[in-house]
């Protein structure tokens, strides 16, 4: 405990205590508390030096990142690039869908303020700007709060590249994590996955042939249109737009046998395009239960993106003028819960393999319901073994029924895990992980053991194997 603390507890209890010693316990105490409190929300103390990603800063009075925040930022390759995880297979959808958008990809995820909120026109006093709503590293620098932070960057790019080339107007898609300091339940986290999906269109585009993009005549904007802009024009993006949308979504969630998917459009502000939308989906009613695991009636729906057309002072100062499109940007973990049945955002993170085992060898738009894991510790046993001198019929889906007829559903995974063949004689040996747990209780070495020495024992008699 602290010297000063220590200090004023030994003054209060000595027989002469006064109530002013008591007071100033009380009010100490009161601001140690508070202190704590920020402190488990991430403030720091300023002037040191706060590492993230090899690169190095120094707190000062807006720092309020928490180390597990940090943890995530540095934890291991992004979830987006990790194949066993359904983060990958979302994004991975999208660039299927989506095809011929260039992809960007931006490791680091601290940007500065400029980046995060005056490159997209957040105005100074909005409300995402504040302390509470968004992880500062320092004054100058955030950790993004969307991938819309980099739009900017990938305008000026693609507009020293495409410059001469009117009939290949950009389109580009920008994947990545994104933090937050948001509530933390079923469907909302910290850290989690955007894609941002944009699309420009000049006057020469084929579809605009028809119409002009600008009309200079139009000085006001309405809740339909920016100034400047021809609202034919307009509503053929906007359409493109949708429709791209909407045809991933029936892609993806649209069964031969079932109804298709409920979505609708609602009206939505964002700084940095007008008009705005943003897509809610509506979520199957057997599916989806509420924080505390009630059934949730038919008519909940889940915002699934954020979109809009670009506002013009944007493109037209990162080299666009003569053009305007679209920008969206989609939730990751939201698609990814909807499609795979994931009940809790959190999953996204765990390291548990009975999650990620599931989804490792998935293809993109490959249907796939998850299946809860066990709250109880896994035991994880290996086996190892000779194959028979004479195993020309040899087959691994053999080992694989053995371990389940014995095993049953005690069994969460078992995999070959190692081949290898001794080189004096040729013979072959093969290890099997076999990964024990059970939904109802933790099991205890012995009874595993138990378990596994009657799969050996079965191994060898039917399949003549060797156990090493
Ligand atoms: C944005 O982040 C905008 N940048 C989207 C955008 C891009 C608009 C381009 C216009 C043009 P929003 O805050 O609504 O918007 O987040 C977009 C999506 O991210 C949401 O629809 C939701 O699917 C997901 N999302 C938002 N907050 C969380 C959270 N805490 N946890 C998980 N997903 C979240
Ligand atoms: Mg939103």
């Amino acid at each position: 405990m602290n010297q000063s603390v220590i200090h004023i507890i030994k003054n209060i209890t000595s027989a002469n205590s006064s109530r002013s010693l008591l007071q100033r316990f009380i009010a100490y105490s009161f601001r140690q508390s508070i202190r704590c409190k920020f402190k488990r929300f991430g403030d720091r103390p300023v002037g040191e030096s706060l590492k993230i990603l090899d690169r190095e800063y120094r707190t000062d009075e807006w720092t309020n990142i928490p180390d597990k925040v940090i943890d995530l930022i540095e934890r291991h390759d992004p979830l987006y690039k990790t194949p066993g995880n359904p983060i990958y297979l979302i994004a991975e959808s999208l660039r299927q869908h989506y095809t011929d958008f260039e992809c960007f990809q931006f490791r680091d995820p601290v940007v500065t303020t400029w980046q995060n909120f005056d490159s997209i026109l957040v105005p100074s006093d909005h409300v995402s700007r504040s302390k509470t709503d968004t992880f500062y590293v320092d004054k100058q620098h955030v950790l993004r709060s969307h991938t819309s932070a980099h739009q900017s960057e990938c305008f000026k790019r693609l507009a020293n590249t495409t410059k001469h080339q009117a009939l290949n107007d950009p389109k580009f898609m920008i994947i990545g994590d994104v933090y937050r300091r948001d509530e933390v339940n079923r469907t909302h986290h910290a850290a989690f996955h955007q894609a941002e999906i944009v699309q420009l269109y000049s006057e020469q585009h084929c579809r605009m042939a028809t119409t002009n993009l600008f009309d200079e005549s139009n000085e006001t904007r309405t809740d339909h249109c920016q100034e400047r802009h021809n609202l034919n024009a307009i509503r053929i993006v906007e359409n493109e737009l949708k429709s791209q949308v909407e045809s991933y979504i029936h892609l993806m969630f649209d069964s031969t046998d079932g109804d298709p998917i409920q979505m609708r459009w609602v009206p939505a502000y964002f700084p940095f395009t007008h008009p705005s939308w943003e897509l809610e989906i509506q979520l199957p009613r057997n599916k989806s239960t509420n924080d505390n695991g009630e059934d949730l009636d038919k008519s909940e729906w889940l915002e699934m993106l954020g979109c809009g057309i670009v506002e013009q002072s944007i493109l037209d100062r990162d080299g666009h003028s003569n053009r305007i499109g679209w920008a969206l940007g989609f939730g990751l973990e939201r698609l990814a819960m909807l499609y795979y049945a994931i009940p809790d955002i959190r999953l996204f993170w765990t390291r548990d393999t009975g999650f990620s085992v599931q989804f490792d060898r998935l293809k993109p738009f490959e249907r796939y319901r998850y299946r809860p894991i066990s709250a109880y510790p896994q035991k994880i046993f290996d086996i190892a073994f000779w194959l028979p001198a004479e195993c020309s019929e040899w087959s691994a889906n053999d080992v694989h029924a053995i371990i389940l007829e014995i095993g049953g559903h005690l069994v969460e995974q078992a995999h070959l895990m190692d081949e290898w063949t001794r080189p004096k004689d040729g013979r072959k040996s093969n290890c099997y992980r076999i990964v024990y747990r059970s939904h109802e209780r933790a099991l205890t070495n012995d009874e595993v053991n138990r378990i596994h020495h009657r799969i050996e024992q079965a191994l060898v008699k039917e399949l003549n194997v060797e156990i090493r």
